[in-house]
This record gives structure tokens, C-alpha cells and sequence, in this order.
């Protein structure tokens, strides 16, 4: 080791340095979290609810490790973990349009005894507020899962024209979000849109629940609307996915 930095190597170590201080990782086509290290993936908790890496809970059972997302739904025990929800603001950021990603899909299975709907979410560049608020946007399809399910396979359309506005008073554009994106969220939301002022829509329910997530993946593929998802299906007629009108949009 020099007792010193030479002064011709501060503009490597400068690049360096900034180049340390962006996100590791960034979207790339065919990216899959697979929860086989271990690891959540840099998945929740944030405010959200608990995320946990579960052995021998995935899709393959034995040997595959699956996300569980688990909240209490009481605020009396504090914001924290109270809704159903998982965040990733990693390896998930990024510019989906130049990467193009046009899809996105999980499997995800309910162990619960009621039904829930699953939604995908972006925060673009002025990221995501409290209550729903931001620079958000919020998928037009969900996966609606019915009780005590077993594992199948969601796919979701993230092409602009995949997505709404998360709440009347979102700043930014789509455009910009997909292009800057800091944050991907699913979470479960069995009431999304019957607000007429969208101010439910971004968030997950306030509900005592667990969901498994595994081999979440990006994809450059347009699902087809309707048939998304159903080939890989691991369990057929589990699986329910289906388009909102936008009837009630302003
Ligand atoms: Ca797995």
C-alpha cells in the first residue's frame, strides 16, 4: 500500500465512489428473485408488512425457498407491518422502458382463509408518500387468489398501457416513472377503486394475513390479456386474472 493516493488516480476513485453510491443492481431482462439464497432480495419490510424467506415453501416444496409476506392488521401496534404489502426498491429499480421490460410475473399462493387480490405497483422518480400518495401508479390487472390456494402463476402487463394513476393527485407521468422507476410493490388490495378518490389505491389492506411470493421475473414478452399466466399455471382453476374497467377513471 503508497502512504498516499497518487493525485492521478482521484478521478478513477471519484467515478468510483459514485458509481457505489447508485443502486447495485438495476432491472435487466430475465431477472428472476428466486429466495434460493436465503434471502429476502431486498424485498420489504420498509413500513410494509414483514417479509421473511421461508425453506421448503416454494412452488417445488422440498429444497425451495419461497417470500412469505405476513401483516397483523392492527394499526393500534403502529403503521409498521400492519398491511398486506411487499416492497423492493433494488434490484427492481431502474429504466424499465430502455431495459424493455413489457412483463412481469410471480407465483404466489394464499394460504389464508378468505380470498385476496394481488396488484402490482411503480413509484417513479418523486417516489412513493404515505397513504397511497406520489408518484405512483398502480397495474389495471390483478390476480385475485381464492382462499386456502396452491401455487400459481400471475403474469402482469407493465407496458404503459398496463398502468393508472395510483390517486388524483399524482405528480409526474407514467412516461417518467417508467423510465425512472424506485420502487415495485404487490400488494393486496380487495377493494382497489371502489373509492371514487383513489385514496386506497396503492396500498395493501389492513388485514392479519400471510401470501408466499416465488420467481418473481421481468420479462420483454406483452402478456395477452385475459391468458396471461395460464400456461405456467402450476394449479389449474386456481387461477383468476382479470382486467378492471376504466369506466370509473375521471
Ligand atoms: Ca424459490
Amino acid at each position: 500500500m503508497p502512504a498516499s493516493t497518487p493525485l492521478r488516480w482521484l478521478p478513477a476513485l471519484l467515478l468510483l465512489s459514485l458509481g457505489l453510491a447508485t443502486p447495485a443492481q438495476a432491472i435487466v431482462i430475465d431477472q428472476v428473485d428466486t429466495f434460493e439464497s436465503a434471502s429476502v432480495d431486498s424485498w420489504g419490510p420498509d413500513f410494509a408488512a414483514v417479509a421473511s424467506v421461508v425453506a421448503d415453501a416454494g412452488p417445488l416444496g422440498a429444497g425451495d425457498y419461497a417470500l412469505r409476506v405476513t401483516s397483523h392488521g392492527d394499526p393500534n401496534q403502529g403503521r409498521v407491518g400492519s398491511r398486506s404489502i411487499t416492497l423492493n426498491r433494488s434490484q427492481w429499480a431502474g429504466d424499465w422502458t430502455a431495459a424493455g421490460v413489457a412483463s412481469i410475473a410471480f407465483d404466489a399462493r394464499n394460504p389464508n382463509p378468505f380470498p385476496i387480490e394481488l396488484w402490482i405497483g411503480i413509484a417513479g422518480p418523486g417516489g412513493a408518500g404515505s397513504a397511497g400518495s406520489g408518484d405512483v401508479y398502480a397495474s389495471l390487472m390483478s390476480a385475485a387468489i381464492p382462499a386456502a390456494s396452491g401455487w400459481g402463476r400471475y403474469t402482469f402487463d407493465v407496458t404503459p398501457s398496463g398502468f393508472e394513476n395510483a390517486t388524483n393527485h399524482s405528480f409526474g407521468t407514467l412516461a417518467n416513472a417508467l423510465a425512472g422507476v424506485t420502487e415495485l410493490r404487490i400488494f393486496n388490495n380487495t377493494s382497489r377503486r371502489i373509492d371514487p378518490d383513489f385514496a386506497n389505491n396503492f396500498i395493501g389492506d389492513e388485514v392479519a394475513a400471510s401470501w408466499y411470493l416465488d420467481n418473481i421475473t421481468a420479462t420483454a414478452a406483452v402478456p395477452e390479456p385475459m391468458a396471461s399466466g395460464l400456461g405456467l399455471a402450476f394449479a389449474a382453476g386456481l387461477l383468476v386474472v382479470r382486467w378492471r374497467s376504466r369506466t370509473t377513471l375521471p
